[in-house]
């Protein structure tokens, strides 16, 4: 897998090495204070199509499910890495993303000579005090260190130093796979130099499998992990077979299934024993109540179950 990443992937364009030593660093200085922490990924994956990329293959992910995620888990008292696609919604901010900064902001006059000084419109961003109280005191208590990928390779290489950091942590750490990610994509040995030109006719392209990144990650690298993918269909017939096909490939603890048009107000949480529905009803959601703060409340009390399990069962194998 390892070999498979450095020779088909362009060289990722962040550094890697260091955010495994910031990643490191952070989990285990919350782990030492008794913290568990969950790596987040959020938002879609760009697959270039080209070296010196004009055109590239995209998807649909907001990022949305991923940064409201985070502030849940950051109430819950876990630390978060938060690896997120650039540019896709971030926590806190993610609540004014469909809007023009510039008109919550006004000038304020003052006299000639003075710095300028600029008011924010709180009208203009509805509940801003409370989210802006939470945002500061997250921060200041700094429990997310928050990263960017910009293409499929950063992902994939950010993805396995994420494991590498968070091994230790043992069944501490938690693994929440939000990210759309491509299944396929073009090797690099395959890829043209230069712009594909029009003149050439329609466009044909074979893109290879992206490899299962899943497989690895719960068999070697972060084994005793608590680990949670997300399964999206269109298709709400085949949603839960290809949700439990997941799980008994990859033989971690559970899959999130939702279909793409009713992702905000319904979801399946998918284990080895039991399937859980997850609504938000219109009445809810006109109170602000959001899937994510449903989700995370069940998978939190997961966790602290699994916790528990793999503690009595490594305390029995040691004759405790
Ligand atoms: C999800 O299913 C997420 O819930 C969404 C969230 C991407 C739908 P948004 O970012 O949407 O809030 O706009 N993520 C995983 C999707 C995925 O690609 N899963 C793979 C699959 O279904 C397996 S890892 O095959």
């Amino acid at each position: 897998m390892v070999e498979q990443l450095r020779r088909d992937f362009a060289p990722p364009q962040v550094d890697v090495e260091e955010a495994g030593r910031i990643m490191e660093t952070f989990s285990r200085g919350h782990s030492s204070e008794g913290r568990r922490v969950v790596l987040i990924t959020s938002g879609g994956t760009k697959v270039p199509l080209e070296s010196r990329t004009v055109r590239f293959l995209d998807n649909f992910s907001s990022g949305r499910r991923g940064a409201a995620s985070a502030e849940y888990f950051l109430r819950a008292d876990y630390a978060v890495i938060f690896l997120h696609r650039h540019r896709s919604l971030f926590p806190y901010s993610r609540r004014y993303s469909n809007q023009n900064w510039l008109d919550s902001l006004r000038l304020l006059p003052v006299p000639a000579g003075e710095e300028p000084r600029v008011e924010a419109e709180p009208n203009c961003l509805p509940g801003i005090v409370p989210v802006l109280e939470e945002y500061e005191r997250m921060k200041g208590a700094r429990r997310m260190l928050s990263l960017e990928y910009h293409t499929l390779s950063d992902y994939l290489h950010l993805l396995l130093a994420a494991a590498r950091a968070l091994s230790p942590l043992g069944s501490n750490a938690m693994f929440y796979l939000a990210a759309a990610v491509s299944d396929f994509y073009i090797p690099a040995s395959e890829m043209p130099e230069h712009k594909i030109q029009s003149s050439s006719g329609p466009l044909q392209i074979t893109m290879k499998m992206v490899p299962k990144m899943l497989s690895p990650l719960v068999k070697d690298w972060a084994p005793k992990a608590f680990v949670i993918s997300f399964k999206l269909e269109t298709d709400p017939e085949i949603l839960i077979e290809r949700a439990r096909k997941a799980l008994e490939t990859y033989r971690h603890q559970v899959v999130v299934a939702n279909v793409l048009d009713t992702r905000r107000s319904y979801v399946m949480v998918v284990t080895n024993t039991e399937d859980t529905k997850l609504f938000v009803s219109d009445k809810e959601e006109s109170l602000g109540i959001e899937i994510e703060d449903k989700i995370i409340n069940d998978l939190t009390s997961r966790h602290t179950n699994f916790i528990k399990q793999t503690s009595t069962y490594s305390q029995s194998n040691q004759g405790l």
